[in-house]
């Protein structure tokens, strides 16, 4: 039997960039939508083009001064970040813009330090930094502390691959050496494989060393020892042959899931928005026309039901768009459901609710003004209904349309929502009296 050709770095490359690309390309997305996750639009942009030119990031992230800065430099040969003995050189705005070091298509992004103290900002670094890289290193330099395993643990969550990197190791002996390894193992149980700690000395301090010359004439000079990142550096160069294309386009499909969800959410936002302005319109239409124009109190729900436009109109804000059919089957269902949940007496008592405080000198306005209202809040439970149905995918879901208007009426603020229907209704009537 042939064996299945194994799905490999550049399957999920191409997937990737596929998924990328349509994200990008989607014209179904709303232009205020686009607007608002513009900043996500562009990373989403600069995602598609590093995976096209298969860029690998690698980041560094820790503590301050445990030698982020220096472990690049130590990696790259070269002195391309700035380091510093006192509070490490990168450490000034958490947001300041990153370094960054093009090796032929790996890029090195030195890091802030994480900030032992604002928690919410070092979370933000965390996410940041791990979402835009394929490879973390983090970078401890002793035994890690609480602060550093709680940040360990959410770049961990974001980060494709993490490797930790236990640095001046030229400060230990091998026999302390051994049990900080060891240590460190046990307190990353669960977070890093033991293969995936790695230690080094990315620039080790200097040391007194003492020449003796032929004569025998001792100087003390001091000489800095060469930089040991060589098992960091083969650890990152076996990760990279194996997983490298892998691990590019799982990092930009999580990317793409991750800003998928957010588009869901920003959408479902803004149709939210157009729909209560859409419900509220048509709310003040029928208030009005019942104010002017009032009918008997048990006509009021029925007089609802007529509201077709406005279904049809709901359809269209959540791109699912129905003919005037449909959108009167739906009336029925919800008319059907707010009459076997409460009937006339409740709309008695409906009335009586948006009359409440004016109970002196009941004008005929007045009265007319609290049957609006009441006629203004029958028709906004019929449009958060029908809203929940389109929200829905044209559905009522398990509950059935009993739940959905039941819990609609659950959480209107209805004295609330009366007052200000009869406000509205009022002023909307004040020009015309
Ligand atoms: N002893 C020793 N010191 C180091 C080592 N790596 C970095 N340092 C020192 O630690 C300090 C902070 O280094 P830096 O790279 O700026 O730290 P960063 O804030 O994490 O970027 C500097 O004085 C470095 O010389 C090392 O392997 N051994
Ligand atoms: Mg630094």
């Amino acid at each position: 039997m042939p064996e299945p050709r194994p799905v490999d770095g550049d399957d999920h490359l191409a997937l990737a960039r596929e998924s990328l690309r349509d994200l990008l390309d989607d014209q179904r997305v709303p232009p205020p939508v686009r607007k608002a996750l513009s900043e996500e639009y562009q990373q989403l942009q600069v995602l598609l083009e590093k995976i096209e030119q298969g860029h690998i990031h690698i980041a560094v992230f820790g503590r301050v001064s445990v030698g982020k800065s220096a472990l690049l430099n130590a990696l790259l040969g070269e002195t391309r970040f700035s380091t510093s003995p006192l509070h490490g050189e990168t450490t000034r705005a958490a947001h300041a813009r990153w370094q960054e070091y093009d090796a032929g298509g790996v890029f090195l992004i030195d890091t802030p330090g994480i900030n032992e103290v604002a928690g919410e900002e070092r979370e933000q670094l965390a996410h940041d930094v791990a979402s835009r890289s394929d490879l973390v290193m983090f970078v401890v330099d002793g035994d890690i502390t609480d602060t550093e395993i709680k940040a360990l643990r959410q770049v961990k969550g974001v980060a494709q691959r993490l490797v930790l990197v236990l640095n001046k190791m030229d400060r230990y002996n091998q026999t302390d050496r051994d049990a900080l390894l060891k240590t460190l193992r046990q307190r990353t149980t669960g977070l890093i494989q033991p293969q995936d700690i790695v230690t080094a000395s990315a620039q080790p301090a200097e040391r007194i060393v003492i020449l003796v010359d032929a004569d025998g004439n001792e100087t003390e000079t001091r000489r800095r020892p060469q930089p040991d990142v060589n098992r960091l550096r083969e650890r990152i160069w076996d990760i990279l042959k194996a997983e490298g294309k892998t691990m590019a386009a799982l990092n930009a499909g999580l990317f793409a899931g991750r800003f998928s969800d957010r588009l869901t959410k920003e959408i479902v936002t803004i149709r939210r928005e157009v729909a209560e302005k859409v419900v509220r319109n048509y709310c003040l239409g029928k208030g009005v026309a019942v104010a002017l124009n009032p009918i008997p109190i048990a006509d009021l729900l029925a007089a609802v039901a007529t509201d077709a436009a406005m279904v049809v109109h709901l359809g269209r804000v959540y791109g699912l768009p129905i003919n005037r059919g449909e959108a009167g089957s739906l009336l029925k269902t919800i008319f059907t459901q707010l009459m076997f949940l409460m009937g006339t007496v409740w709309t008695m008592n409906l009335v009586a609710a948006a009359l409440k405080g004016v109970s002196l000198g009941l004008s005929t306005v007045v009265t007319a003004g609290a049957q609006g209202a009441v006629a203004w809040y029958g028709t906004y439970v019929v449009g958060k209904a029908a809203e929940q149905y389109f929200i829905q995918g044209k559905s009522w879901g398990e509950g059935g349309p009993k739940r959905v208007v039941q819990d609609i009426l659950d959480s209107l603020d209805r004295e609330s929502l009366l007052a200000q229907a009869r406000d509205d209704i009022l002023a909307r009537l004040k020009p015309l009296l």
